[in-house]
């Protein structure tokens, strides 16, 4: 491909919309409010005008946009393109083929192509297109993408970065993208190895906006955080070299005994949505720790309860509220507080698949966890199925992978069992604390969830070094450490206790010990080992 001139940014993406101008608001007047606050590229997009009217348009738009140096492509036209003098042209995949509008337009124009599956992005980069939209998204209202397949959601946008990396191809994602679900879009949309999007390409969040400039300038302004934190750390957890440096087991175990009082003084919100079997429990465990529990699950109570800070767990052992769990997910992303995903039973049916599958569309889990198998499960099958499963019901690489389950969904992976596996996508953690009496009781796993989402919680509340352009502050790999050392350190000291004979007594001493763990049980007992990589 060629490589596009330095006046072509694609950071910020306004595709025009002159059915949803707000009243009154006439369309040269909203552009220019755009362009004030910040759009870098403008497309001219319209459906349903004859050709007089599109190229007065088209003029009109070059003209205003020039005097921002702002680059304007026109949606499907070439003869309007060329016309107008805008830079270049978008096509979609009915429009005209490639390389007969390459041909007919000058070779400095600007030709970007609307993919919405790896193929098409294969055949974009080959054609030789400068750049192209991926999408939709997210479902949206603005264009009918209603057909089966159209959205391709997160999970699309990454498999078509894939595609495009190393290939010089830029990216923007489009349809759906707001201010309010920017950050988790872009850290999300990604693939494994980290190639990110260029931009985002948006209309009705600035153009159905009364305030266009000040809804560009939010988008800009979130944009360039995320993309100059993105460029400062190699991963999606933006985990620096000076962090990384700090994942010494000793260093670990200070960080977890250290949160132990963090929690008990910042205490947590401790939102949990989760199973009919273990509410009680879960709370109880909460509230030993010194979290502070609310099992909250109506849709209509999401948004207040995210304004809260703490953590959240989504704990789908029974789907009795999806729409919460939607919701729930989507405003914690919104207001930076971390979530734990538990897909309990993932691969028991294909509800639950498909329901998981729908939920990391909706929202970026800051971490999941899970057993060997569900961690199998969500990781890529086909290499799981390759590595095979052992007597033990792990995996015979359980490091490989939770490393890249982790890099695939952007988030901390714990794998629990005998030993715990936990990765940031690049480091690996192994824990071997812990006790067979945790097996024989129900929801330890679920409380496990419980105990991380607490110690995330307070880890984001307590941090000291906001970190501009991170959907979630705070180091999440050591509050996720720091929640499981806490749930089998106090579990191999209520099994230890006199009382206790077996699982009945072994559930009170279990919240017993968490009520009165101290730093100091976490720095004389965590057993850690690190694989960095
Ligand atoms: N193209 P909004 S989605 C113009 O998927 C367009 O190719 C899409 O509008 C595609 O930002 C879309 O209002 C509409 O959701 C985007
Ligand atoms: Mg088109």
């Amino acid at each position: 491909g060629r490589s596009l001139g330095p006046g072509f940014d694609l950071s910020l993406y306004l595709v025009t919309g002159r059915d949803l101008l707000p009243h009154g608001k006439s369309y040269l007047a909203s552009l220019e409010e755009a362009l004030r606050g910040g759009v870098t590229v403008v497309q001219v997009r319209e459906k349903s005008v004859d050709t007089a009217e599109f190229l007065e348009i088209a003029r009109d738009t070059v003209s205003l946009c020039a005097g921002y140096d702002v680059p304007v492509i026109i949606n499907d036209r070439v003869d309007i393109a060329l016309a107008s003098g805008a830079a270049g042209a978008h096509l979609g995949q009915t429009d005209m083929p490639f390389a007969i509008a390459r041909k007919l337009l000058p070779p400095s124009a600007i030709v970007g192509v609307s993919c919405a599956t790896p193929e098409q992005a294969r055949r974009a980069v080959e054609d030789g297109a400068d750049y192209v939209g991926l999408g939709a998204v997210y479902a949206t209202s603005t264009k009918d993408v209603s057909a089966p397949g159209r959205v391709c959601g997160i999970a699309g946008v990454r498999a078509m970065l894939s595609v495009l990396e190393g290939t010089g191809v830029k990216a923007v994602a489009i349809g759906g993208i707001k201010s309010t679900n920017l950050l988790r879009t872009l850290h999300g949309c990604a693939s494994p190895t980290g190639h990110t999007l260029d931009g985002v390409a948006v209309v009705s969040d600035i153009v159905a906006s009364p305030e266009p400039q000040a809804a560009a300038r939010r988008l800009v302004q979130a944009f360039r955080a995320w993309a100059a934190a993105a460029s400062r750390g190699p991963t999606a957890f933006l985990v620096t070299p000076e962090q990384k440096a700090r994942y010494t087991p000793e260093a670990i175990a200070a960080a977890a005994a250290a949160l132990v009082d963090t929690v008990r003084r910042v205490r947590p919100l401790v939102h949990q949505i989760t199973n009919n079997v273990v509410k009680t429990q879960s709370a109880n465990v909460t509230l030993a720790l010194g979290g502070s529990p609310i099992m909250a699950e109506a849709e209509a109570e999401q948004a207040d309860l995210a304004r809260m800070p703490g953590g959240l767990l989504i704990n789908f052992g029974t789907i009795d509220a999806l729409d919460g769990m939607l919701a729930a997910g989507s405003h914690a992303n919104q207001n930076g507080k971390p979530v734990v995903f538990d897909p309990v039973g993932v691969g028991a049916t294909s509800f639950r698949r498909a329901t998981a599958a729908k939920l990391l569309d909706a929202w970026q889990p800051t971490v999941i966890k899970g057993n060997a198998a569900e961690i199998g499960e969500l990781a890529d099958s086909n290499e799981v199925k390759a590595q095979g499963v052992d007597s033990l019901g792990g995996f015979a690489n359980a490091s490989g992978v939770v490393r890249s389950l982790a890099r695939n969904h952007r988030c901390i992976v714990l794998l629990s069992g005998p030993i715990d596996y936990l990765s940031d996508g690049s480091t690996v953690i192994r824990m071997s604390n812990g006790h067979e009496l945790l097996g024989q009781i129900t929801g330890a796993g679920c409380v496990l969830g419980t105990t991380i989402s607490t110690f995330c919680g307070a880890a984001s509340m307590a941090t000291s070094s906001i970190s501009e352009g991170a959907l979630v502050q705070g180091d999440m790999l050591l509050a996720t450490a720091a929640g499981t050392l806490a749930l089998t350190i106090a579990a191999q000291r209520a099994a230890s206790r006199e009382e206790v004979r077996g699982p009945g007594t072994f559930l009170p001493a279990l919240i017993d010990e968490l009520a009165m763990l101290t730093p100091e049980i976490i720095l004389r007992m965590a057993r850690i080992e690190v694989e960095l990589e």
